[in-house]
């Protein structure tokens, strides 16, 4: 079954690593969200794209879920001495990625060549996309300090300052990737891993052509909120400063007009009956490799019932 996955960080990675080892790498893409990108230190910083292929690679940090195993830090340490940018954790081994991809992107070869470039270095067979090769920035406008950057306001700030509005600069003039239509339309199925709604997933669905490619297809969510708050991250906190009561029902809400099916967690098993299209219900908390493998199981065979 030829299965399309939306992801974004580190929740999304979970169930992507999952469906990796239920599926063969043939049959599964993922289309990764770049709003997140950003130039720290003349680096280009693609944080999804090496979450996701991180997890798939087995060489992803298990405890952070972004970022490398076995990592060190002496180039930051060595930053810090002098008086450096150190908000941002860059790893020994992680800071080789960043400056192979601005060299590449520097030469002129786009996101996704470069993507396909270190799939292949690192053994990587399942086909990952980033959502555009075109600047898509998203802008969280707070109310303590105006507009941040993703990266500003989700790790400088620790997602703390009050979300006023989000935007995604560039995003009228993008394109897709090469091969992220395809990859929607020659699946069996898409599914909209349990990322953020907001800086994750709206993204990738709001590239102009990938919505209305989406519209046409089957597709199922994973709630990444259960009974009210994230796993980790600001997705709950979001939810409630854009108005909204942060509950699963209202992630249904958000994405209804692509939705063929709906997951949500046992805990939120009492709720199910307020989603007007067919939902799974099961444990979607992934605390262990197999709890990783049964999610991707359960959302393949529901996929297959729709
Ligand atoms: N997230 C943090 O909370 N703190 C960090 O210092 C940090 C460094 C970092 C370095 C490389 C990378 O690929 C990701 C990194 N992240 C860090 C995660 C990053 O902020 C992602 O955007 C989030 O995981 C959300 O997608």
């Amino acid at each position: 079954m030829k299965i399309t996955a939306l992801a974004g960080g580190v929740g999304g990675a979970k169930l992507i690593d999952g469906l990796s080892r239920v599926l063969n790498p043939s049959e599964l893409s993922v289309i990764v969200n770049t709003g997140d990108d950003f130039i720290h230190y003349g680096l280009h910083i693609s944080p999804d794209l090496d979450t996701i292929t991180y997890t798939l690679g087995g060489m992803a940090n298990p405890f952070s879920g972004w970022g490398r195993f076995e990592e060190t830090y002496n180039m930051i340490s060595s930053l810090e001495v002098l008086g450096g940018q150190t908000w941002f954790l860059l790893g020994d081994k992680d800071l080789a990625v960043h400056l192979e991809r601005t060299r590449l992107l520097n030469q002129g070869y786009p996101l996704s060549s470069v993507t396909s470039k270190f799939c292949h270095a690192w053994g990587i067979k399942q086909l990952i996309l980033p959502m555009t090769d075109n600047d898509v920035r998203t802008v969280i406008d707070t109310v303590e300090s105006g507009e941040l950057s993703f990266q500003q306001y989700f790790v400088e700030n620790k997602y703390r300052p009050q979300v006023k509005n989000i935007h995604f600069s560039g995003i009228e003039t993008a394109s897709p990737a090469p091969g992220v239509l395809e990859a929607i339309e020659q699946a069996d199925g898409v599914i909209i891993s349990p990322s953020n709604p907001w800086v994750s997933i709206d993204p990738i669905s709001h590239i102009p052509g990938i919505g209305s490619a989406l519209k046409k297809k089957i597709i199922i969510a994973v709630s990444p909120i259960i009974s009210g708050s994230a796993i980790k991250g600001p997705a709950a906190k979001m939810f409630s400063e854009m108005g909204i009561q942060p509950s699963s029902v209202a992630v249904f809400r958000h994405y209804s007009q692509y939705l063929s099916g709906f997951v949500l967690d046992n805990i939120d098993k009492s709720r199910s009956h307020e989603i007007p299209i067919p939902t799974l219900v099961t444990q979607t908390i992934m605390k262990s490799t197999q709890d990783r493998v049964s999610l991707a199981q359960s959302v393949i065979d529901f996929l297959q019932t729709l």
